[in-house]
């Protein structure tokens, strides 16, 4: 569908790329019914696409679709139906595959998102991989996902965890590896970009620091892979993570993709239908990759969603994406600064586009009522990042995150709702 707007502004001008002379964006919102309606009766401007994307119409339809056609359950019956179910939802896992850069389809997991990928590797991996004694190495700005399955898991077998610090722009210490990267650490699990600050880690770096120690590498791509283009191979992490309700598909479905070799020497995490060879009353076998991690019926509309998703973004294109969201964020950058009383949280370049800031004087839950009164959709709290907050020192932060469907000109609204709210505080 957007192929058909490639080119539509006649070609690159000076200073622009081709992946952004190519995009549309007002050809990109008539895709997302919801951005039509309205709350409190004004233009809903939505900001919050690093807490879930909106849905464009493809994913609608094709989930619809499969309801309406297709559905029935995967990999059991012999009927036509079950057939088409299961065409549609291995389909869907050879889609991701590509997306990603997986060498293959069996490489990839279907999860329910981020959250249970990281406690299937921290079950089945950690379970059987990790002692007293050995160290987990994540970073100070991960999310609670990719912090807490950790810390169970430590506790379970008398494992340490280890946290790389941020300096006061948001970005790893580096140096700190010295200290915190030994022959202890079995794995350094850490996120591509910071779902608060923003922050682009420098994957290529921490993965070979991590090898030089025999370390595996999880990267938390949550943040990622729905804004930019990401390749599993060749990033060289182990696993990788990430959820489709945030790349515009489904929430309830989300991948693990692994190399073979580990995930075939990791025992099952769950029990139960679909992931076993063959069963007897005291003892069952497991199926192969990928079956062995998937217990049950699995999300089969919300994959064949993700495939929809997954086709729509490569219609537009990650490079195209990545260039709008980067020239969005930097707008965004800009206009915010020139407020009074706002301080913006994480680095000022090279970053995503999650925007997380505080106003002086409102308190960032405060600010985003003032916010949604006006239509402006924003999150405000710890973000399931609460080190990250203790790190900077605050109960709270305001966030304002952005996908390929949003304007300058809601970036504009952003301001002036926020320059409303010091009026209705009393502030000058
Ligand atoms: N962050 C946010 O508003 P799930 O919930 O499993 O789909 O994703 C968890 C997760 C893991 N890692 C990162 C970096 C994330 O940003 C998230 C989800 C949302 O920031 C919801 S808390």
């Amino acid at each position: 569908m957007r192929e058909a707007t490639a080119g539509a502004r006649g070609g690159a001008a000076a200073g622009e790329t081709a992946s952004e002379a190519r995009f549309d964006v007002e050809a990109v919102r008539e895709d997302f019914p919801i951005l039509h309606r309205a709350v409190h009766d004004r233009r809903l401007i939505y900001l919050d696409s690093a807490a879930t994307s909106q849905k464009p119409l493809a994913v609608i339809e094709a989930m619809d679709r499969y309801y309406r056609m297709h559905n029935a359950n995967v990999h059991r019956g012999a009927h036509r139906l079950s057939e088409e179910a299961t065409t549609l939802y291995e389909r869907a896992r050879a889609h991701v595959a590509r997306f990603i850069g997986a060498a293959e389809p069996a490489e990839v997991v279907f999860t329910r998102g981020t959250t249970e990928a990281i406690n299937l590797v921290a079950n089945a991996w950690g379970g059987a991989n990790l002692r007293a004694g050995d160290a987990i190495l994540v970073t100070e700005m991960e999310h609670h996902a990719n912090l807490v399955p950790w810390q169970m898991l430590a506790e379970r077998v008398g494992a340490e965890i280890r946290a790389i610090p941020i300096d006061d722009d948001g970005r790893l210490e580096l140096g700190a590896l010295d200290r915190l990267l030994d022959r202890r650490v079995k794995l350094l699990a850490f996120t591509q970009v910071s779902n608060v600050l923003g922050t682009h880690n420098p994957v290529a770096e921490l993965v070979a620091a991590a090898r030089a120690v025999g370390a595996l590498t999880l990267l938390d791509a949550a943040q990622s892979v729905p804004h930019m283009p990401v390749d599993a191979a060749a990033l060289g992490v182990d696993f990788l993570v990430f959820s489709a309700h945030k790349m515009c598909g489904p929430t309830g479905i989300g991948a693990l993709w692994g190399r073979r070799a580990l995930l075939e020497a990791m025992p099952p995490w769950q029990g139960g239908g679909e992931m076993i060879g063959r069963v007897t009353i005291q003892r069952s076998t497991w199926a192969g990759l990928p079956q062995k991690f998937e217990a049950g019926t699995p999300a089969i509309a919300e994959a064949v969603g993700l495939a929809a998703a997954i086709d729509y973004l490569h219609g537009i294109g990650m490079p195209a994406i990545q260039a709008h969201e980067r020239r969005l964020t930097r707008y965004a950058i800009e206009r915010l600064s020139e407020l009074p009383g706002l301080r913006i949280h994480g680095p000022l370049e090279d970053r995503g586009g999650a925007l997380a800031f505080s106003m002086e004087g409102i308190h960032p839950h405060d600010l985003s009522t003032i916010l949604d009164r006006q239509g402006v959709a924003i999150r405000a709290g710890h973000h399931c990042a609460m080190p990250l907050h203790e790190r900077l020192g605050l109960p709270a932060s305001a966030r304002a995150s952005f996908y390929l469907y949003n304007t300058e000109s809601e970036v504009d609204a952003l301001s002036r709702a926020l320059l409303q709210s010091r009026e209705i505080f009393g502030l000058a």
